[in-house]
């Protein structure tokens, strides 16, 4: 085992990660920007480095920086969190090569599902479900016989993209050859590189992932799935787990076909399929995510797993805690609601001062956050600044422990998405689990109208 944890990230991941590290007895280490001197990560960790200027391109995304701060500390592992250099095959290598632990998965495999062609087609020799679809597009004729083929609607996506960017949905075969170019130079200029790839449109699909492990001994095993059809704008907004959607043999054949993904490509550490559920029960690979996600505690809770902890032991080479696939049924309902710091209205990011502050609490209720009373949000991050997630026996009573929450919850300063949250928990639409990837879309479009 490493003794001494670099984590680079901030806020409330950076927050839940030393927690896992004192716990298990190591040492923390912190980085942060001069936006985030005042930060909880750099007072709850052992040691903190300043890395540089508040852009994250010169602070957390600066890697010569992080490594130096790894090097004067003694650290002997990275722990990324999400986001920022989480997804960077480069960055663990250069890890690697610097002799400090990845606590991720291996570079290679971040690379294969970093590019979402090759991630399909090691999905389809895997035999997991993808929906018909393309390589990279070279030519005007090949994109048109590709859509004829197919058959409209079909959607157009970056091979270098994901979490929803650089889509172009086609309904209609005159606006194939504009929304491509358009696309290629969207792609380029957000990802420098212009693939695009084409896959048949899924209609009001549900967005269902299962969350998996692996570790350096051929062990393979996933640990259920979460429900996060309620995003806005790829934004996720509320999540669940279990999905109340999945149908017991879908579950079995879903977790069983993530598991036969990672298994195939050799995976360790902890990961997440995300796959579209149509109408009919059916289920596509859409992407591999090569992190620990925003959303991680709704598992834990109705799992018993830490995930962060098993991401530790994982990186010290010992064997995952957990065996076996779905041989214990997740406990209960959890939920998370993700509060930003936003215009509730507009959703623009609403940085500044936190005046006053209550958190929730009670029975089933955890609450993820690094803001406290006199913190001040700063505006050159994500307006994420808390996570409540509840849970209970039942979707029922996790939902009414949540509704209570966010009547506990009170955030003085910034304005907060508390109002849409609100609304969104209080729908028929919600309430009934008649949800898929438009619900909120649709939900404000009747709002404002
Ligand atoms: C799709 C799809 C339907 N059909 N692909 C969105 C994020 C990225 N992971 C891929 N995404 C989607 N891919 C096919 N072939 C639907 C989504 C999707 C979505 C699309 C529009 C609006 C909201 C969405 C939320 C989740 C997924």
């Amino acid at each position: 085992m490493f003794r001494k944890v670099l984590v680079a990230n901030r806020g409330e991941i950076a927050l839940r990660v030393i927690r896992a590290v004192r716990e298990m007895g190591l040492e923390s280490v912190a980085v942060y920007s001069t936006a985030d001197a005042d930060a909880l990560h750099v007072k709850f960790a052992d040691q903190a480095v300043c890395i540089g200027p508040p852009p994250s391109r010169q602070s957390y995304l600066n890697i010569p920086q992080i490594i130096s701060a790894a090097e004067i500390t003694g650290a002997d592992a990275i722990h990324p969190g999400y986001g920022f250099l989480s997804e960077d095959a480069e960055f663990a290598e250069v890890c690697q090569k610097c002799k400090l632990t990845w606590i991720g998965p291996p570079p290679e495999a971040m690379r294969l599902m970093g590019d979402k062609i090759s991630a399909r087609a090691a999905m389809q020799k895997a035999g997991v479900p993808i929906l018909p679809g393309t390589g990279t597009i070279t030519t005007e004729a090949e994109l048109v016989e590709h859509a004829e083929r197919i058959g409209l609607p079909v959607i157009l996506k970056a091979a270098a993209g994901g979490g929803g960017r650089g889509m172009k949905i086609i309904h209609d075969r005159a606006r194939l050859a504009n929304d491509w170019a358009t696309g290629k130079s969207e792609a380029l200029a957000a990802f420098g590189n212009p693939d695009m790839y084409m896959e048949r449109y899924c209609e009001r699909p549900r967005h269902i992932e299962i969350q998996v492990a692996g570790d350096r001994h051929g062990n393979y095993a996933h640990r259920g799935e979460r429900e996060c059809s309620i995003q806005r704008r790829h934004q996720k907004v509320i999540e669940e787990a279990p999905s109340v959607a999945l149908p017991e043999a879908v579950r079995e054949e879903l977790t069983a076909a993530a598991v036969r993904a990672i298994s195939s490509i050799g995976y360790y550490n902890v990961g997440t399929l995300e796959f579209l559920l149509d109408r009919d029960g059916r289920f596509y690979f859409m992407e591999m995510n090569t992190r620990l996600q925003v959303e991680h505690p709704v598992t834990e809770l109705v799992t018993g797993v830490d995930l962060v902890r098993e991401q530790l032991r994982i990186a010290a080479g010992e064997p995952l805690s957990f065996l076996g696939n779905g041989t214990r049924k997740p406990r209960g309902h959890a939920i998370e609601m993700r509060i930003n710091a936003e215009d509730p209205d507009s959703f623009a990011p609403w940085p500044g001062r936190i005046t006053a502050l209550h958190l929730p609490g009670g029975p089933g209720v955890r609450v993820d956050t690094h803001i406290y009373e006199g913190y001040r949000v700063p505006s050159n991050y994500d307006s994420m600044i808390a996570k409540v997630i509840v849970h209970d026996l039942d979707r029922a009573s996790a939902i009414r422990r949540a509704r209570r929450c966010l009547d506990e919850l009170v955030i003085e300063g910034p304005r907060t998405n508390l109002p849409f949250l609100r609304r969104l928990m209080d729908s028929p639409e919600y309430r009934a689990a008649d949800v898929d990837t438009g619900f909120v879309a649709r939900f404000l479009a009747q709002s404002r109208s």
